[in-house]
C-alpha cells in the first residue's frame, strides 16, 4: 500500500535526453525550423499557461468548464462512478479535481512532461482526497503511452484528455494517438476536450491576447530550449506571430525573428534571416461530426458530445 500522504512518483522520460536534445536541434536546423510545443511547459511556461486560461480573450478553457458543470452529471451517468481515471496532460490538476465529487475515482494518475509543476499539484490534491490511490507519472505521452499496470490496479481505465490540447497533433497523428490510448482503455473509455471550428476573428484574438500573454508562453520556449540543447536565444530577436489557416482548420503560432541573427550550440549554429521563422504550435480545431468519426475511426464506440451555447468547444465520451 502506498502512503496516502504522499503520492506516488514515477518519472519514465529520463532516458531519453540525449535523443531529445538530438531531436530538438535537428528540427532548429530543419526549413522551415521548428520548435515542439512540449517546450513551452517548463515551470514558468506552465504558469504562463495557466494565466492564459484567465485571459478574457482564451474562451477554450472556461467554455469547457461552463459543459463539465452543465453536463457533468450525464457525463458522469453515461461513465459510471469509481474507476482508474488517467489525466493526460494534468498540469495543475485543477480540471479533474473538480469532476472528482461526480466520477468518484478510485485511482487517479496524472500524467505530464512538466514534473515539478505536477508534483507540488498532486501533493495538495492527496490532502484533499486521502482516499483516492494518487501517483504521478512524469512522461511525454505523445510519442507513446507507457503506463505500467500496476499504477492502475484492476480499475477500469478511464482516460481524461481535456483542455483541447489533442490539437496540437495533425489529424493523423491525432488518430494514431487515440489508437493507442484506446488499447489501454478497455473496458473503460475517455473523455476529451475538443476545440470546434470558429470565427477567425474569435480563434486569432484566443492566440494574440492583447496583454502579450500568449506571446511571452511562446517566446518561453526558447528560454527551455536554451536550458535543454545550451542554445543562445534572445527572446528580444524574436516577435510573436499567430493565425488561423482555415483551410487546414488550424492555428498556426511562429517565433519570427526582427533582424538577421545567428543563433549557436555546442556542435551546431542556425542562421535566420530578419523574418524568418520557427514554427511552435499548431492547433487544430474540429467540427463535431469529424471528431466523432475520428474516435470511431480510433475504435472506440458510442461518442456522444456535448457543447456550449455557441458551439465554441465540445466534450466527447466514448466507450472503449
Ligand atoms: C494546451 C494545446 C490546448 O492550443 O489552445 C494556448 C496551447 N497555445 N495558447 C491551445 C496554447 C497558445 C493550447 N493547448
Amino acid at each position: 500500500m502506498p502512503d496516502s500522504k504522499s503520492p506516488r512518483f514515477i518519472q519514465t522520460w529520463l532516458a531519453d535526453v540525449e535523443a531529445e536534445r538530438v531531436a530538438a536541434r535537428n528540427a532548429l536546423l530543419a526549413t522551415p525550423a521548428s520548435v515542439a510545443p512540449k517546450f513551452f511547459y517548463d515551470r514558468l511556461g506552465s504558469h504562463l499557461f495557466e494565466a492564459i486560461t484567465e485571459l478574457p480573450e482564451y474562451y477554450p478553457t472556461r467554455t469547457e468548464a461552463t459543459i463539465f458543470a452543465r453536463h457533468g452529471t450525464d457525463m458522469a451517468k453515461a461513465i459510471g462512478a469509481g474507476m482508474a481515471l488517467i489525466d493526460l496532460g494534468a498540469g495543475n490538476c485543477a480540471k479533474a479535481a473538480r469532476l472528482f465529487p461526480l466520477l468518484e475515482p478510485r485511482r487517479y494518475l496524472a500524467v505530464d512532461i512538466s514534473v515539478e509543476f505536477l508534483r507540488e499539484a498532486l501533493r495538495e490534491l492527496q490532502r484533499d482526497h486521502p482516499h483516492v490511490h494518487i501517483a504521478g507519472l512524469g512522461q511525454d505521452f505523445s510519442t507513446k503511452l507507457d503506463i505500467a499496470a500496476d499504477l492502475l490496479g484492476d480499475d477500469r481505465p478511464v482516460f481524461f484528455y481535456p483542455g483541447s490540447s489533442i490539437g496540437n497533433f495533425t489529424p493523423d497523428e491525432a488518430l494514431g494517438f487515440l489508437r493507442r490510448v484506446r488499447e489501454r482503455a478497455s473496458g473503460g473509455g475517455l473523455v476529451i476536450g475538443v476545440d470546434l471550428v470558429k470565427p477567425r476573428a474569435v480563434l486569432e484574438a484566443a492566440y494574440d491576447d492583447a496583454l502579450g500573454v500568449t506571446a511571452a508562453f511562446n517566446l518561453n520556449a526558447l528560454r527551455h530550449l536554451d536550458a535543454a540543447i545550451g542554445s543562445d536565444f534572445e527572446s528580444r530577436q524574436w516577435r510573436h506571430v499567430a493565425f488561423y489557416d482555415e483551410a487546414a482548420s488550424r492555428i498556426e503560432m511562429h517565433l519570427e525573428a526582427r533582424q538577421a541573427l545567428v543563433v549557436r550550440w555546442p556542435g551546431g549554429e542556425r542562421r535566420f534571416a530578419a523574418g524568418e521563422r520557427i514554427h511552435t504550435e499548431n492547433s487544430y480545431k474540429y467540427t463535431v461530426e469529424g471528431f466523432a468519426s475520428l474516435l470511431r475511426d480510433a475504435g472506440f464506440r458510442n461518442p456522444q458530445a456535448w457543447t456550449d451555447a455557441n458551439d465554441w468547444f465540445a466534450v466527447f465520451r466514448a466507450a472503449a
